[in-house]
Parts: structure tokens; C-alpha cells; sequence
């Protein structure tokens, strides 16, 4: 209605200052009855408004609804998500990636959906995607390089991550070799990097985003609760899903454009400055076993290296690292 558009302009007006019932009656020439009305209609379309008494009212925070519209505006990059496919519900962005991309879809293509179904982590695990709570998304890129360089993007999209949630919340987050970001040893964010491509080269690769942003504990499911944590947990209030795909999409590309320029070496340094977990003990579960030992750091492939007891330097390509305590 016209006068929840007037009573969300005037508090938007107000920049975070209160007005009172009697203030936007005046403002907007109704009852305070009906302000009141109006604010629970607010509340309920989303927007987070405080009420303190004597005071009034405050906005906090708009509702914060994803579109390919919302991310565009105000997105601060050349390719990266410069076409954006965005769904409310899928089974899984990795899928739909795959399918857009097979179709020709252009470098940069983001895939992005308010609720995953069937979210998937690394060898198919599940992963829990729930509505508007977090940033689920799949990009698409098409770099001209042999199919064994692919690992590495899952490093360089990690520190993408890490950057923007610094950027945003100022949260110092740690990565946890190849693909958690983590704070206080809780996962925040997960990635996922797969490959479409011959012997020698690479077609495209999907990489697979999983942000926890405005989850409450209690929104995440049992099995989850203990390891995983959210934005809003860790940051003390909600944080803008918009925001922060803007600045993932904006650090990516500019990671991205330094690997093609000089290869991973800048790269290394940077990891190296959000690693967790280096020179500190390790388990190292892979595929064919379990490895023990002190975590070396990664090599200028981004490859992990580990020490085991016997002084044997292990170089491991893929496993789920834990940190005994
Ligand atoms: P991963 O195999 O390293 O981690 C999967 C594990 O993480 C699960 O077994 C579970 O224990 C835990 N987990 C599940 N959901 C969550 C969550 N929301 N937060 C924290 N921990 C969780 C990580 O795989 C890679 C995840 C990529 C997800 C993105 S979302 C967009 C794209 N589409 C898709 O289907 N996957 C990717």
C-alpha cells in the first residue's frame, strides 16, 4: 500500500535515527494506529524495525531477497557474473551450471538460487542450503589451461571468500586446506570445483559456493549445528547476501586475472596469510588412507604438503583435513 511505501522511505530517510508514532503520523498524515499497523505489515514483508518506548521506531535492515536485477546493480566486475541465472528453488546450482554451461553459457555465467534441495558438498555429501539464509551459487569459467591446474581455483575462490568476509563484517576467517572457510574452527563457507574437460585441456569448470549467511543455530540441521556457523552468528547482526556476492564476484575476478597474468605463486602468499592450521599437527584422510603429521603448507601447485613422524613429506591432492586437539 502507498503508506507502507511512504512510512519505509520516511524511517529510510531517517538513517538509522528513531521516529516516533506521532513523528511519521505526521509525516505521513494517518493515525498512529494505523503507523502501527503499517510497522507490523513491514515486519512482516521482512524488514527488521526496532521499537524502543519514548523513542520510536528504527529501520535496521531491508529485506534482503535475491534477483539477477539486485546483483547486477552495483556489481563492480568486467566478466564475473555479468550473466546471472537466478532460480528460488533448485535441487542443486552445480547441476543447472552444468547444464548452462554445456549450453555455451559465457565465461563469468552465475548460477544462483534462494534454496538448494539437494545441495551437494564433495563426494556427494550433502549440503544444507536453506531458504534465503545463505548464498548458494555456481560460477562458470572457461580458462585455457590443462585440466590439473583446476584444484587451484578452489584455493584462489577461498581467498575470494576470505577477502569479501572481511570486507563486509570484518570477520577474520581462517581456510582450511582445500576448500572450508572457517572461524573459530566452525565452517562458514564451503567450496566446490569441478571439471568439464580432455586429457589436455579444460572446458569449463563450475565452481560451487556455499555461504552461510543469516542461518540462526537453530536453523541448521542436528549433524550440522556443531561444526557449522553462519555470518550472522559470528558478526552479531545480519549481514546483506547482495553485498556479499558483489564482493566475492568482485575479489574472484581480480584473483582470477592475477593467476592468468603470473600464475600461482601471488596466489601461494595470500593463501599462506589465511591458512589454518600450518606448522601445527594434522590428520589427512584421503582415498587411500589416513596420514598423520605436521602440516608443511602447499606447494606452487597448491598442493598440501605433510611431515609424518618418520620425517617423510607427503604431497596430498585431495583429503578431508581434521586438526587433532
Ligand atoms: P564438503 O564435502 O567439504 O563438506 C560437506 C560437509 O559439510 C557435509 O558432509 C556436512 O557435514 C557439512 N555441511 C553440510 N551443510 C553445511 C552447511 N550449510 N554449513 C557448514 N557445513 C555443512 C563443501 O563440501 C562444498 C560445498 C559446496 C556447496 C555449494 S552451494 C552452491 C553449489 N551447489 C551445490 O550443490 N554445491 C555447491
Amino acid at each position: 500500500s502507498s503508506v507502507k511505501k511512504q512510512l519505509y522511505e520516511a524511517l529510510a530517510n531517517a538513517d538509522g535515527e528513531y521516529l516516533s508514532g506521532q513523528a511519521l503520523a505526521d509525516i505521513i498524515g494517518c493515525s498512529r494506529t494505523a503507523i502501527w499497523k503499517h510497522i507490523e505489515e513491514l515486519r512482516k514483508s521482512g524488514f527488521e524495525l526496532e521499537a524502543v518506548r519514548k523513542k520510536g521506531y528504527r529501520l535496521i535492515s531491508k529485506p534482503d531477497k535475491l534477483s539477477d536485477h539486485e546483483i547486477l546493480i552495483g556489481l563492480e566486475t568486467k566478466t564475473i557474473g555479468r550473466h546471472v541465472h537466478y532460480y528460488e528453488s533448485v535441487e542443486s546450482t552445480q547441476l543447472i551450471a552444468h547444464k548452462v554451461a554445456r549450453e555455451e553459457a559465457p565465461e563469468g555465467t552465475l548460477v544462483i538460487a534462494g534454496e538448494q534441495t539437494g545441495g551437494k558438498g564433495r563426494m556427494a555429501r550433502p549440503w544444507h542450503s536453506s531458504k534465503q539464509q545463505g548464498i548458494w551459487m555456481s560460477l562458470i569459467i572457461r580458462p585455457k589451461l590443462p585440466p590439473e591446474k583446476a584444484p587451484q581455483f578452489t584455493l584462489i575462490t577461498a581467498i575470494a571468500c576470505a577477502r569479501a568476509i572481511e570486507e563486509v563484517t570484518g570477520l577474520e576467517t581462517n581456510i582450511k586446506w582445500p576448500n572450508d572457510i572457517l572461524y573459530k574452527g566452525k565452517k562458514l563457507t564451503g567450496i566446490l570445483t569441478e571439471l568439464q574437460g580432455e586429457a589436455d585441456k579444460v572446458n569449463f569448470l563450475v565452481i560451487g559456493i556455499g555461504m552461510n549467511v543469516n542461518q540462526k543455530k537453530e536453523d541448521f540441521p542436528e549433524h550440522v549445528k556443531e561444526i557449522a556457523s553462519s555470518l550472522e552468528i559470528e558478526a552479531g547482526h545480519k549481514v546483506s547476501k547482495i553485498e556479499m556476492i558483489q564482493k566475492i564476484l568482485k575479489y574472484f575476478e581480480k584473483y582470477y586475472e592475477l593467476y592468468m597474468e603470473k600464475g600461482f605463486a601471488p596466489l601461494k602468499i595470500l593463501w599462506e596469510s589465511y591458512a589454518a592450521g600450518i606448522g601445527k599437527p594434522i590428520i589427512a584422510r584421503t582415498i587411500t588412507g589416513e596420514i598423520s603429521g605436521i602440516a608443511l603448507g602447499i606447494s606452487n601447485e597448491g598442493i598440501l604438503k605433510v611431515e609424518d613422524d618418520e620425517g617423510t613429506i607427503h604431497h596430498i591432492y585431495s583429503a578431508d583435513i581434521e586438526f587433532p586437539t
